[in-house]
């Protein structure tokens, strides 16, 4: 099992040895047959594994400690016999193996007190009859959580953590207007203050509120196609902690001019091409468009003025998309649409192509939007295209 704990966690006040470990698990908790323990540290500069295999090679660790430990009233503490130097510069990783061949009642991942932290933090293999070799260890299974420690030897810093902010990640887009900013939460922290602002480290949106919670959304929404730059401290018995680094994120576009037929963007040559970067701001208007008997969400809305030809309209989705869009093509006008064909053939992420007649003179107009015909879903980047055969 490797766990990463970050540097910004350790909060220690310099580099220094590590001197030992202390786990924690229920009084009552028996590990007899979980006891034999070898214990590895090492730096890295990851906070997350990104697979199953990502485990962080045996060069890269120094083996700490190697024996049978016992649970002493609730707590696995071992002694290092020669202290691990941490830099205070990278993360920390800790990593455990057990190995005894046979099985306590309770495992290791469930024994131990545990806390939820960065997703992914954790990867561990659990193979009760086999012990596994550092070297080349098999594929394991992430967790976000850890174990709850304490790390001995360093001194910490006189301020408290800074808070790991779960949502919105760093350069996040498209963040909703009132967003639903959450937290870990730090060891020893009686309250959290929460700054935004429109530069980094500005606060001009909120200045240092109060959260005695670890989530936080805004009394009034932030604006649209903004900029934002989010600090979350942690206050410990006055003292509130320093240097947090900034989360930059983006609100979501506006509402883009075309939402509504009434401002249908007109295609005047062909091929004509957009890309509606700010399809997820589009709204649902007056309600789903039920013209055609496939109905659809009132999606972003374009329109050409027909010449007898006939012309084929394309939505397409950036790779990895899930969007699933209709086309709804009409004729008449905005407040009466008649319809003259749509298409849904493909599912999240698949093109959408049809291709209709013209008659001369006569407004075309398209509704690229979800594919849903009751319930108002929301509409996510396409680029349209249309062409003239
Ligand atoms: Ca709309
Ligand atoms: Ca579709
Ligand atoms: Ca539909």
């Amino acid at each position: 099992m490797q766990q990463l704990y970050p540097k910004q966690e350790i909060n220690a006040n310099s580099a220094g040895n590590i001197t030992g470990l202390a786990f924690y698990l229920d009084s009552s908790a028996t590990i007899g047959d979980s006891s034999n323990w070898t214990v590895y540290l090492g730096h890295t500069t990851k906070t997350a594994f990104i697979s199953g295999t990502d485990w962080i090679p045996a060069s890269q660790l120094t083996q700490v400690f190697a024996g049978t430990v016992t649970n002493n009233n609730g707590k696995v503490e071992i002694s290092f016999t020669t202290p691990f130097a941490y830099n205070n510069v990278d993360n920390l990783v800790i990593a455990a193996k057990e190995n005894s061949q046979s099985i306590d009642i309770n495992n290791f991942d469930e024994v131990f007190h545990v806390y939820d932290h960065i997703p992914n933090s954790t990867l561990y293999y659990k193979g009760d009859q086999m012990v596994i070799d550092p070297v080349s260890p098999p594929g394991g299974i992430r967790a976000n959580y850890k174990s709850a420690i304490t790390i001995l030897g360093l001194t910490s810093s006189t301020t408290p953590a800074c808070p790991f902010v779960v949502y919105p990640i760093n350069n996040a887009q498209s963040i909703p207007l009132s967003p639903a900013i959450k937290w870990f939460p730090v060891s020893g922290a009686d309250s959290y203050r929460v700054s935004i602002g429109t530069t980094p480290g500005g606060v001009d949106v909120i200045n240092q509120q109060v959260v005695t919670t670890t989530d936080f959304s805004p009394s009034i929404p932030l604006n649209p196609g903004v900029n934002y730059y989010l600090r979350v401290t942690s206050v410990s018995a006055g003292v509130n902690s320093s240097a947090c680094t900034d989360i930059a994120f983006k609100t979501v576009p506006p509402i883009p001019v075309n939402d509504a037929c009434s401002g249908a963007l007109l295609a005047s040559s062909f091929p004509y091409t957009y890309t509606q970067n700010d399809a997820v701001s589009a709204t649902n208007n007056a309600g789903n468009i039920n013209v055609c008997s496939d109905a659809m969400n009132d999606g972003t809305w374009f329109k050409f003025i027909g010449d007898g030809s006939q012309y084929t309209i394309k939505a397409t989705m950036p790779s990895g998309s899930t969007f699933d869009p209709q086309i709804g093509v009409y004729n008449g006008n905005c407040n009466n649409l008649v319809c003259v064909n749509t298409v849904d053939n493909g599912g999240g992420g698949t093109a959408e192509t049809i291709t209709i007649p013209t008659v001369a003179g006569t407004d075309y107009y398209i509704n690229i939007g979800s594919y849903e015909e009751t319930i108002d879903a929301p509409e996510d980047i396409f680029t349209i295209t249309i062409t003239k055969l």
